[in-house]
């Protein structure tokens, strides 16, 4: 076993099911005596979490896409230092619900902010810290959406268009295409019982590359 943890990253549009798998993926990895923690972002710290709040309110006002994404990158600055680079560093195992993929997916393609923006944000934020595996859960649009809009309430990003969730899913494939050796693209209109079986089978992979101290 590697002794610094794996850094594993869930993506996908709303609704897609990420929460529910990272629970199931927390479960599996722990049953099998990974030391793994879960966390999110926006989020996983006191400033991540105000931030988080504030960038999903809905106020009525309309959010300059340059504010959005360097809040977001704020967030991640404080997520990094404070909660996944200790992480990994102690050997533990860090799930993340979404991480910057989500940025490239969302405020580039969904906002349509320029690309080289984000990668130098990237840059200056993570140094080279990337994902080692990244799990895309996809599924087409308009089923992620009513699975989430089935839970009420709506947040200032959930609102958009589904043009613009469009975008941000394709967004995610082109990436999940050009570096297929980090993603693991899973559809997710599939029953939860199968991608679920797909998920068990990534994991058992993990633990054996891991093991064997072979790159991801
Ligand atoms: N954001 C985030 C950015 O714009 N830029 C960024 O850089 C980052 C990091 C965060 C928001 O912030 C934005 C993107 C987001 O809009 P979030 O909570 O992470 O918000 O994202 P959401 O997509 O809103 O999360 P959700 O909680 O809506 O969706 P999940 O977690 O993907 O879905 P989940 O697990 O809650 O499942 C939804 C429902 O579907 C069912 C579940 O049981 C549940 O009821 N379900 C299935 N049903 C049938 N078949 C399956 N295979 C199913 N899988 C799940």
């Amino acid at each position: 076993m590697s002794d610094t943890g794996l850094f594993i990253t869930v993506e996908g549009c709303e609704g897609v099911g990420k929460s529910t798998n990272i629970s199931y993926l927390e479960s599996l990895l722990s049953n099998q005596g990974v030391d793994v923690m879960v966390t999110r972002e926006p989020g996983g710290t006191a400033l991540g979490e105000d931030i988080r709040n504030t960038l999903l309110a809905v106020r009525g006002q309309r959010v300059n896409p340059l504010a959005e994404l360097l809040l977001i990158f704020a967030a991640r600055a404080q997520h990094l230092s404070e909660v996944v680079e200790p992480a990994l560093a102690s050997g533990r195992w860090v799930l993340c619900d979404r991480f910057t993929d989500a940025t490239y997916a969302y405020q580039g393609g969904g906002r349509g902010l320029n690309t080289e923006v984000i990668a130098q944000l990237e840059t200056m934020v993570q140094g080279e810290r990337r994902p080692d595996r990244t799990i895309l859960l996809d599924v087409d649009v308009s089923v992620g959406l009513t699975r989430a809009r089935g839970r009420g309430e709506l947040d200032r990003i959930e609102q958009e268009t589904v043009h613009f969730f469009e975008r941000v899913r394709e967004t995610y494939r082109e990436r999940a295409a050009c570096e297929p050796e980090r993603f693991s693209v899973i559809d997710a209109g599939q029953p939860l019982e199968q991608v679920q079986e797909v998920l068990m089978q990534l994991v058992q992979q993990l633990l054996a590359q891991s093991a064997a101290g072979t790159a991801l």
